[in-house]
C-alpha cells in the first residue's frame, strides 16, 4: 500500500504527481474491498466512484470547496482519503463510522445524507449563499442516474437552470439504480447519448464551438479538441433545454480525462453538468458481474467472495403474499420507489410483470399512482420502506386519505435498521400516519398475521397502512389468499393475562414482553397489533382491572402506541400508571438494532427496569439495583453517541 500509506489528508494526495494517481485508485479500491469484506456495505457503489473520488480530491479543496455526494453510499473511498482510512473498517457498526457522509464526522463531508436526490437542491442553496456573501469556493454535486430520478433532484435542476449559480454537477452514470435504472431520461442517457459519444469520439465531432463554450476558445488547440466531446448546446439535450450546460458523456475511470474536463469546467461561469460513465462494482469481478446483489453486501471473503445467503425475511413473506393477491384478483398491483430486491419483490415482478411498476426513486409518485390506480377501481399496494415514506406525505393525505381511496401501503423497514442508521430509521411512520384521517394501521407478529392484515385491507378498502421490521421471519406455508386467516382490523390479541401489570407490545417488541413476562403471574402480555383504530374494548378492560400499564415499541415514543394508548385513556377518562417505552426524543445513529433496544431502554432489561420500580423483580441481572433514572442516563449515552 506504498501511496495510500502517506495520505492522511486530501493534502497528501495533492502532492502526488498525476501519473501516480492509477495507483492511488487501484490502493483505495482494495481498501474498499477489505473494509467492506470485514463489516459489509456498500460495495458496488463506492467501487464505481473510487477514480472520480481521486480526482475531486486531486482538484479540490474539500475541507474549503463543497463536495456534495448524493446519497452518499458511494463515498468509502472519500472517507479513506479524508483522514478515516484506520476507521474504514467499523463503518455501518455500532459506534463506526456512518455509512454515509455525515457533516458531523468530517468537515469534508459537506452534506449529512443517506436518502436520495438531495444534492442539487442543497449545493443551490449553498452556492446561494456563497455569491450573496462574495464568497469563492467551488461546489461539486455528485449525483448518480439513479438519484436524478428523483423529484426533488429535478426540481432542483429546474431551479439551477433558473438562477444559473457557478457550479459543477458530475452526473454518476453507471446505468443502475439499486437495481436496473429506470425512466425516460435514464433510457435517454443510455441509449441516445452513450451511443452518440462513442460514435463521435471515433470520428470526431463536427460540432462548432458556439458562444457557450467560448471560455475554452483561447484554450488552445488541446481545449478545442476537448471541446468536440463537449455536446453541441442547440442538440436536444434535456439539461441544457432546463438552463444546465451539459458536458459529455466522458469514462469516468480515466483520471486523465475526469481532471481535464473538471478543470476546464470549473472555469466556466454558471452551472455545468458532467456526465461520466462508470461501471458500478468497477474492478472487483464478482461485484461487475452482479452489482444488485453487491450494492449492499454482507461480509464476505475477499479471496473467494460469494455473497452470503439470506434467511427468510418480513420482506419475503410480504412479496410472496402481494403474489398471491395477485393471483386471485387482476386488480392487485405492485408500486415501488426502486426497492424491487429489498421489498422481496423480485419475484412478483416476475410473476406479475404488467402489474407491477417501479417509478424510481421517487416516493411521491409511487403514493399517487397508487391514488390513479384507486381511482380507476384498481387495488395498488405501495411497497415502501419507513424510512422513505417520509418523502410521500403529502400525497398520502391529499390524493390518498381524502377521498379514502383503497390504497395498502406496505411498509417495510419499521424499527430500527441496523446499519443505514440515523437517515433510514423507520421509526416515524406511525407518528405521522396515525393524525391522518381514514387511514388505518397494523403491524403484524408473525407472517399469518401479516397475511390476515392483508386480506383485511384489501376486503375493507380505504387507505390501510402495514409496517414489518427489517429481519428474518419464520417462514409459513403459502397457502391461496382465499384460505389466508380473517383478522378483525383494530382487534388486539390478549397473550397472556396478568394479575397486575399488563405489556402492551407490538412487532417485534412482543418477543421482548413475552420473554420478560416469563410464567409470572403478575404480568400480562397483549398484542398490540393495531394504532389505528386500537382495540378500545380490551384497552379500558385492561386499564381498569390492572395496576399500571406499559408499552413497548420500536418507534418514538413521541406519536406511536404509547401515544395512541395514553390519547384513548385521557378521553375514556380512565387514570391508570402508562410507562411508555420506546425511542426517545433523540436521533439514533447506525448500530445493532436489539443492542440499541436495549441502550435506549425498551429491550427486556428495560421492561424488567420499570417492572421493578413499580415493585415487580423478575429476572436476577437487573431487577433489584436498576434505578428508574438508569433508562434515562442509557437513551442520554445513545443520545449523546448520535451527536
Ligand atoms: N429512496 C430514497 C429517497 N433514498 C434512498 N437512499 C433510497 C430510496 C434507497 N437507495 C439507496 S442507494 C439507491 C437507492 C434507491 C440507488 C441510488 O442509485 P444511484 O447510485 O444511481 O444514485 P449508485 O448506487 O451508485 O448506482 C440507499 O438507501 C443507500
Amino acid at each position: 500500500m506504498a501511496l495510500l500509506d502517506d495520505i492522511r489528508d486530501p493534502r497528501d494526495l495533492k502532492r502526488l504527481s498525476r501519473e501516480d494517481l492509477p495507483q492511488v485508485a487501484d490502493e483505495l479500491r482494495a481498501e474498499v474491498v477489505r473494509a467492506c469484506s470485514k463489516v459489509g456495505g456498500h460495495l458496488a457503489s463506492s467501487l464505481g466512484a473510487v477514480e472520480l473520488t481521486v480526482a475531486l480530491h486531486y482538484l479540490y479543496d474539500s475541507a474549503h470547496d463543497r463536495i456534495v455526494w448524493d446519497v452518499g453510499h458511494q463515498t468509502y473511498g472519500h472517507k479513506i482519503l479524508t483522514g478515516r482510512r484506520d476507521r474504514i473498517g467499523t463503518i455501518r457498526t455500532d459506534g463506526g463510522l456512518a455509512g454515509f457522509t455525515t457533516s458531523s464526522e468530517s468537515e469534508h463531508d459537506a452534506l449529512t445524507v443517506g436518502h436520495a436526490s438531495t444534492s442539487l437542491a442543497a449545493s443551490l442553496g449553498m452556492a446561494l449563499s456563497r455569491d450573496a456573501r462574495g464568497e469563492d469556493y467551488d461546489i461539486v454535486a455528485v449525483i448518480g442516474d439513479g438519484a436524478l430520478t428523483g423529484g426533488m433532484a429535478l426540481a432542483a435542476l429546474n431551479q439551477i437552470g433558473h438562477v444559473k449559480p457557478r457550479m459543477t454537477i458530475v452526473l454518476n452514470d453507471n446505468e443502475m439504480s439499486i437495481s436496473e435504472n429506470v425512466g425516460a431520461l435514464t433510457h435517454y442517457l443510455s441509449t441516445v447519448q452513450v451511443q452518440r459519444w462513442f460514435q463521435d469520439a471515433e470520428k470526431g465531432s463536427k460540432q462548432a464551438l458556439t458562444g457557450v463554450w467560448e471560455p475554452l476558445a483561447d484554450l488552445g488547440s488541446r481545449a478545442k479538441k476537448a471541446a468536440r466531446r463537449f455536446l453541441d448546446p442547440a442538440s436536444n439535450n434535456p439539461f441544457h433545454a432546463m438552463g444546465v450546460r451539459y458536458v459529455g458523456p466522458i469514462d469516468g475511470h480515466d483520471i486523465e480525462q475526469l481532471l481535464y474536463y473538471l478543470e476546464h469546467i470549473r472555469r466556466l461561469d454558471g452551472p455545468t453538468m458532467l456526465h461520466i460513465i462508470t461501471r458500478k462494482g468497477k474492478g472487483y469481478r464478482v461485484a461487475e458481474k452482479d452489482p444488485i446483489t453487491w450494492h449492499g453486501a454482507s461480509s464476505f471473503d475477499p479471496e473467494h467472495p460469494v455473497a452470503k445467503g439470506k434467511a427468510f425475511s418480513w420482506s419475503n413473506a410480504f412479496g410472496r403474499a402481494a403474489s398471491a393477491m395477485a393471483d386471485a384478483d387482476d386488480r392487485v398491483w405492485v408500486i415501488t420507489p426502486a426497492m424491487r430486491e429489498g421489498s422481496g419483490l423480485v419475484d412478483f415482478s416476475r410473476a406479475h410483470p404488467d402489474r407491477f411498476i417501479d417509478v424510481g426513486i421517487a416516493e411521491d409518485v409511487a403514493v399517487t399512482v397508487g391514488a390513479g390506480l384507486a381511482l380507476r377501481g384498481e387495488k395498488p399496494i405501495v411497497a415502501v420502506y419507513s424510512s422513505f415514506l417520509q418523502r410521500g406525505y403529502d400525497q398520502v393525505i391529499h390524493d390518498v386519505s381524502l377521498e379514502s381511496l383503497d390504497v395498502i401501503f406496505a411498509i417495510d423497514r419499521a424499527g430500527l435498521v441496523g446499519g443505514d442508521g440515523a437517515t433510514h430509521q423507520g421509526i416515524y411512520d406511525m407518528a405521522y400516519l396515525r393524525a391522518i384521517p381514514n387511514l388505518a394501521i397494523g403491524m403484524p407478529s408473525d407472517v399469518g398475521e401479516l397475511r390476515g392484515m392483508l386480506k383485511a385491507a384489501f376486503r375493507l378498502g380505504g387507505p390501510r397502512a402495514i409496517r414489518w421490521p427489517r429481519g428474518p421471519v419464520e417462514e409459513a406455508p403459502a397457502g391461496a389468499f382465499e384460505a389466508w386467516p380473517e383478522l378483525a382490523w383494530g382487534s388486539w390479541e390478549i397473550l397472556k393475562r396478568g394479575s397486575e401489570v399488563s405489556l402492551l407490545a407490538m412487532g417485534p417488541t412482543l418477543a421482548y414482553a413475552l420473554d420478560v413476562a416469563g410464567d409470572d403471574p403478575r404480568v400480562g402480555v397483549v398484542n398490540a397489533r393495531f394504532v389505528k383504530p386500537i382495540d378500545v374494548a380490551v384497552l379500558s378492560a385492561l386499564a381498569r382491572s390492572q395496576r399500571a400499564l406499559i408499552t413497548v415499541e420500536d418507534h418514538t415514543v413521541m406519536g406511536g402506541l404509547g401515544s395512541a394508548v395514553a390519547e384513548a385513556l385521557a378521553d375514556l377518562g380512565i387514570a391508570v400508571a402508562l410507562h411508555r417505552l420506546g425511542v426517545p426524543d433523540v436521533t439514533v445513529p447506525h448500530g445493532t438494532p436489539a443492542r440499541q433496544h436495549e441502550a435506549l431502554g425498551y429491550g427486556p432489561e428495560g421492561i424488567r427496569a420499570v417492572l421493578a420500580t413499580l415493585g415487580i423483580g423478575l429476572g436476577a441481572e437487573s431487577v433489584t439495583e436498576v434505578e428508574p433514572q438508569a433508562t434515562a442516563s442509557r437513551r442520554s449515552a445513545v443520545a449523546n453517541a448520535s451527536k
